[in-house]
């Protein structure tokens, strides 16, 4: 096969499987719109991961293919069965690979230190929202107002703090379109901040096995424009 057609191999290979994996992946795919502030920096975060990390997956898959393709065995190797002996470039292939390895791992990791500050326990907050979780369902309890309820309301554009605690067993708030996930457990609270950008009814689902009905252990959120939050807090609850 000659040099030419081996590239041109190559790079169809590695733009093909590329172009699936974007496709498969990219984040509107698999959640649902964004709503909170926190998601916006969430995903930045999964789609620059997906930038850096799958043209060197399908650099690598492409390279492998036409290695086992093309480098085999010839009968002039003959006192080399194995076909190893291989040229003498290896060393400075390894360094710079090693060197570019260090480079992204840094750089992913950064994101994950500014998600982690994202979620900061301390941050102040403009509400509180105590939630209770028990098998198998959601409560949630407004200190100033003094109001329970099934669902959580939420104000647009106002920063909560949400304190859980879990009158039994591990469970875990989860809200997709928020792209927050939290564990709430028996005997400790947990906190949770969230600014939420965009009104609508979403859906919260314990995202930890808690027992038979796990599954349907569900709640409506409902992110409402401030007036509309405190007419629905007066006649919800
Ligand atoms: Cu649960």
């Amino acid at each position: 096969v000659s040099r030419a057609l081996r590239w041109t191999a190559v790079v169809a290979t590695g733009s093909a499987v590329a172009w699936l994996l974007f496709r498969a992946l990219s984040a509107d795919r698999f959640m649902p719109p964004a709503a909170s502030a926190e998601a916006a920096v969430v995903d930045q975060a999964f789609d620059e991961m997906l930038r850096i990390t799958i043209p060197i997956y399908a650099a690598v898959i492409a390279a492998l293919l036409v290695a086992v393709t093309s480098f085999r065995a010839r009968r002039r190797d003959a006192g080399d069965p194995a076909g190893t002996n291989g040229g003498g470039s290896g060393a400075v292939l390894q360094a710079v690979w090693v060197l570019a390895s260090v480079i992204l791992t840094l750089r992913l990791a950064a994101y994950g230190i500014r998600e982690y500050r994202l979620l900061d326990q301390d941050g102040a907050a403009e509400l509180d929202v105590q939630v209770h979780a028990s098998q198998w369902s959601w409560e949630f309890y407004y200190p100033a107002e003094r109001k329970y309820g099934s669902a959580l309301f939420l104000p647009l554009g106002r920063r909560v703090r949400l304190l859980m605690t879990s009158a039994d067993v591990v469970h875990s708030f989860w809200v997709p379109a928020f792209r927050l996930k939290m564990d709430v457990l028996p005997g400790r609270v947990t906190k949770l901040l969230v600014t939420p950008t965009r009104a609508g009814d979403y859906l919260l689902q314990c995202a930890e096995l808690c027992g038979q009905d796990h599954t349907i252990m569900t709640a409506r959120v409902s992110v409402l424009p401030p007036d509309k939050f405190a007419a629905a807090l007066a006649e919800e609850f």
